[in-house]
């Protein structure tokens, strides 16, 4: 029995499982996995910006000073349920402003664990409300002290003194969760629509094609692992009609567990949200890594794979469909059969 069909086989097969010593069997996914819900997606830019302790408790604090009362008691008492509501307000808009990670599509799923890690989040989280918990429990004891007849200026004193030392022990997961809206913003939103992967080694030129042929302008450079994310641009097909076109990091032939995290994320792509993978074959760099990386990719990932030469201004070989991005020959043809591929 082949590898594939030794890993079709496994129902419980997890990506974790030793299925081969290369490691990219191990991401096998059914393709019934890789449908996307537009409805469904991660968008980084809609999580809020979060305030670090000092500026949380400057907020708090600061609208609790403009509140007054007749007495030194009632005054206290509305200072406390000002903190009370900004605090509490606050942490829980952060709080439910996050997805419920686990029940995001795998892609994300897995794109926000490659690049964070989802547990690292939900550690923030719990945090904050931790934090949460906390600091209205110190104000309702100090309420009930207040109304117990304690003396309301030195209660007040000491709820704040314990409530500063709360958020401030948050202050590193406030600010990790603020650096993660930063972070995650390299996920980008991917829609439903068909969608092809350009694949490929390291420099063959996959963000000159996608520069070329659609609406994003990936980062072009003469060096390896120049794109270190994946960067989603549309081509028009007229009557409204777009195929999504994904560009994404360089891939050297080896194991998955030797992948660094650059290439895992074009791996994320080829698995979950390719219909169709454009495999860039440069014929003016070694070949043999090309082919190897090419026969793993035609193996293990259960879509159409398109194979075409790039570079065609510098070489003559024709045995493959060939196209320039510097003098555009060849370009549209590759457009026509990834459009034949995706039946679109
Ligand atoms: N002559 C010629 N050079 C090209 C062509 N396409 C790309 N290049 C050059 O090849 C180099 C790599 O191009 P990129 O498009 O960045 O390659 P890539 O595959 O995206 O590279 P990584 O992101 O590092 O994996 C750049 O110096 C490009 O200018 C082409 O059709 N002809
Ligand atoms: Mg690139």
């Amino acid at each position: 029995m082949s590898l594939k069909a030794d890993c079709r086989s496994t129902k419980s097969f997890s990506r974790r499982e030793v299925c081969s010593k290369h490691l990219v069997r191990h991401i096998y996914i059914h393709p019934s996995n890789r449908n996307f819900k537009v409805n469904a997606v991660f968008e980084a830019k809609k999580l809020p910006t979060v305030l670090t302790a000092e500026e949380l408790l400057d907020k708090a604090f600061g609208r609790a000073s403009k509140v007054g009362g007749r007495t030194p008691r009632e005054r206290a008492l509305n200072k406390l349920a000002t903190v009370s509501n900004v605090l509490r307000d606050y942490f829980n808009k952060i709080i439910k402003s996050h997805p419920s990670y686990d029940n995001l599509p795998e892609f994300y799923k897995e794109m926000i664990d490659l690049v964070v890690g989802i547990r690292r989040i939900k550690k923030a989280l719990a945090a904050l409300n931790w934090a949460n918990e906390m600091t209205q429990k110190i104000i309702n004891k100090a309420v009930r002290e207040i109304k117990g007849g304690k003396n309301p200026v030195l209660v007040l004193r000491s709820a704040y003194g314990r409530i500063s030392s709360i958020i401030e022990q948050i202050d590193g997961e406030l600010r990790f969760l603020n650096e993660l809206k930063r972070t995650l913003r390299e996920i980008p939103a991917l829609t439903d629509e068909p969608t092809v992967v350009v694949a490929g080694y390291p420099n063959v030129g996959k963000s000159s094609f996608v520069a070329k042929v659609s609406t994003v302008k990936p980062e072009i450079a003469s060096y390896p692992f120049t794109t270190k994310s994946i960067h989603v641009g549309y081509v028009e097909i007229g009557r409204g009609k777009r195929i999504q076109i994904i560009d994404t990091p360089g891939l050297l032939d080896r194991p998955l567990e030797k992948r660094n995290e650059i290439e895992r994320k074009a791996i994320l792509c080829l698995k979950h949200v390719a219909n169709c993978i454009l495999f860039i074959i440069d014929p003016t760099m070694d070949l043999e890594p090309q082919m190897k990386l090419l026969e793993e990719i035609k193996e293990n990932f259960d879509v159409p794979v398109i194979v075409v030469y790039s570079k065609a201004d510098l070489h003559d070989k024709r045995d493959l469909p060939a196209f320039s991005s510097v003098t555009g020959e060849g370009i549209d043809d590759v457009l026509k059969r990834i459009r034949e591929v995706l039946k679109v």
